[in-house]
């Protein structure tokens, strides 16, 4: 599939960095509010190695509070703006139709939708329009929904199947499509690892797959009671070397540096199980 975001090497995921210009923000405390603030944190991502800046201005942590979609695209909009406007590849993360239109004429390339359009009716006719790639993400309802699975990976695989179906009835082109299994919503650990040790069945459905398991709750569990969400930074680049080996399009992280790192040493490692000497390769 081709990049929607440039990719600075040719086998390794893309990294979408996370921006989220949220007050309630659980990982940054919204100190990202300021639109100068935003820009200079998407720069230092960008300079992290990051492809693609992921720009969310709704908290979906599970309890966060709905917000107006008016207040979300005073929020994001600007943000969108002054990045596309420097060439750089931004997402949009939101459910709401009205403020994915807006980011698109705005200038962004991929709308990351954590309802995968059943949130609000009108999404897939804008993406259609728009020809931007979309994130449809797995979604059984609200974050913090209990939802029980029998085999949780086959049942999200249809799932993100028939949404899939229902998206190119829809009108969007199938090459459009990235499919999410969305880590944490409505799911609980041991359903996250499970979608993420069976990665290669959601990535046979023929699409890119987006793993966004940064600094989630159940990679908190495996560290010590009380360590900081700081440290949720190791497990996450571990994930996302593991997810570039399961066949992953991009992962979405808040620390790009060590998922920069983590992806060079998949590809170092790669290149040396199928002796590509670097000079052929890049760098
Ligand atoms: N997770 C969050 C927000 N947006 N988008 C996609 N595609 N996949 C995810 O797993 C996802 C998302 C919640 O995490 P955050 O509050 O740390 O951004």
């Amino acid at each position: 599939m081709e990049a929607a975001g440039g990719g600075s090497d040719a086998w390794a995921p893309r990294i979408m960095g996370i921006l989220n210009v949220t007050p309630d923000s659980f990982s940054d405390g919204g100190s990202y509010e300021d639109v100068g603030r935003a820009l200079a944190h998407a720069t230092e991502l960008m300079e992290q190695g990051a492809d693609i800046i992921d720009i969310g201005g709704e908290s979906t942590r599970p309890g966060a509070e709905r917000i107006d979609p008016e207040d979300e695209r005073r929020r994001v909009l600007p943000v969108v703006r002054e990045l596309a406007d420097r060439r750089i590849p931004v997402s949009i993360d939101t459910v709401n139709a009205g403020t994915a239109a807006e980011a698109v004429a705005a200038g962004a390339l991929i709308v990351n939708d954590v309802s995968g359009g059943l949130a609000d009716p009108g999404m897939a006719e804008v993406v259609a329009d728009s020809g931007v790639h979309f994130v449809a993400m797995h979604w059984r309802g609200a974050a913090g929904l209990e939802a029980s699975y029998g085999d949780v990976v086959r049942e999200v695989r249809e799932e993100l199947r028939e949404r899939i179906a229902e998206l190119v009835v829809a009108g969007l082109r199938p090459e459009q499509i990235i499919i999410d299994p969305g880590l944490g919503f409505a799911k609980d650990a041991e359903h996250n690892w499970a979608l993420l040790g069976r990665l290669p069945e959601l990535v046979g459905l023929g699409h890119g797959v987006l793993v966004g398991a940064s600094r989630k709750r159940f990679l908190g569990a495996l560290l010590p009671e009380g360590a900081a969400m700081r440290e949720r930074d190791a497990p996450t680049a571990v994930v996302s070397a593991l997810a570039a080996q399961a066949g992953a399009w991009a992962v979405r992280v808040h620390d790009v540096r060590a998922t920069r790192t983590a992806l060079d040493v998949w590809t170092a490692w790669e290149r040396g199980r199928l002796g590509i000497r670097p000079e052929e390769g890049g760098a």
